[in-house]
């Protein structure tokens, strides 16, 4: 397993291969992605939940990616610390990534791996991201099911759920419960929960609550009348174990959500779709600029000499890679 991660991470030769083999024993794991800013206690959830899906007998995959610290120890170090009591288990497998400007980047990488993972037969992969940054929305975006921790005093929470994380939470939990200020996370939570299911949503607002009142003062999420999942918001102290059984009873009712309903069937069609899109996009760029050679740089030349627009510019170049 491990060798395996290793030549896909390095993008040995011969990696590809490897993943295409692996590729028809997948399909079985269920990906979880557990997201939020440094210090939330991403790491000690991920710990005590593992230590709960171990107790139902499944086997467990981790991935932990920290672009902030590239091996440096930091935070990877204390996620190997924080998760030190799964290494002797056979059943559970830990692989830190972290940021080394790899061609496809840390996302990619992330895919290889947890796909690595689940043809050695875990039945869940957790992937616990830094939840900042373009990299890391993808990575969360290829979850069946993303697990937002949330901590008081980290006033950035709010703000990076306004940058788009919030769209990708399907379970929130509110961590650190014994630390001052849990009320008005959880208060900020609940109303950007409110208000990002009007955005989310669009025109198909669904009511979880009639009345705006209602729906802010929500206590609960599961599945709405319209079919339609309506994350919940877990009060956590992980350190004392308290509020993670919940969460797993949260997050399970979520991946039968994704697993067995039309909704969430729609959801996955339009993930995967999402990742073939972007490596197709990858592959047409990197196509384009080995076949149009010289083009491009005469096109920055003239764009920089104020000559030709960039709109133009690109066009012009799209069109000389289809005729070529
Ligand atoms: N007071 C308190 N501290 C916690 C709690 N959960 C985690 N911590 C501590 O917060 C620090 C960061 O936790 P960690 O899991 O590494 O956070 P991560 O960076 O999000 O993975 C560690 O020192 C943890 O022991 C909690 O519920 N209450
Ligand atoms: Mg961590």
């Amino acid at each position: 397993m491990a060798r395996a991660c290793r030549l896909v991470d390095d993008r040995v030769d011969g990696y590809l291969d490897l993943l295409k083999e692996l590729f028809p024993h997948t399909g079985h794991a269920w990906i979880v992605g557990v997201t939020g800013n440094p210090g939330a206690g991403k790491s000690t959830v991920t710990d005590r939940l593992v230590e709960l899906w171990r107790a139902q007998g499944k086997r467990v995959g981790v991935i932990a990616i920290d672009p902030t610290s590239p091996f440096s120890g930091g935070a990877i170090l204390g996620d190997r610390i924080r998760m030190q009591r799964h290494f002797e288990d056979p059943d559970v497998f830990i692989r830190s990534l972290a940021t080394r400007g790899a061609l496809g980047g840390l996302s990619r990488s992330a895919v290889d791996v947890m796909r690595v993972l689940d043809a050695w037969g875990a039945d869940v992969v957790v992937v616990e991201t830094v939840g900042v940054g373009q990299d890391e929305m993808e990575v969360t975006r290829t979850a069946h099911s993303t697990l937002i921790v949330a901590a008081p005093g980290l006033g950035d929470d709010v703000q990076a759920a306004k940058a788009g994380i919030l769209e990708c939470g399907d379970v929130f939990s509110v961590n650190k419960a014994d630390r001052d200020g849990a009320d008005a996370t959880m208060r900020d939570l609940e109303l950007m929960v409110a208000l990002g299911r009007r955005v989310v949503g669009g025109g198909q607002l669904t009511s979880v609550g009639s009345h705006s009142g209602a729906a802010m003062r929500r206590e609960t999420g599961g599945v709405d009348s319209a079919g339609a999942w309506v994350p919940p918001i877990v009060r956590c102290i992980a350190t004392q174990n308290q509020g993670i059984d919940e969460t797993e009873r949260w997050l399970e009712e979520h991946r039968k959500w994704v697993m067995d309903t039309q909704a969430g069937q729609e959801r996955r069609h339009l993930r995967l779709r999402e990742q073939m899109e972007n490596e197709m996009r990858n592959a047409l760029v990197d196509a384009a600029v080995r076949d149009i050679g010289n083009q491009l740089e005469e096109a920055i030349g003239s764009v920089s000499r104020r000559e030709t627009d960039p709109y133009t510019a690109c066009e012009r170049l799209v069109a000389a890679f289809r005729k070529g």
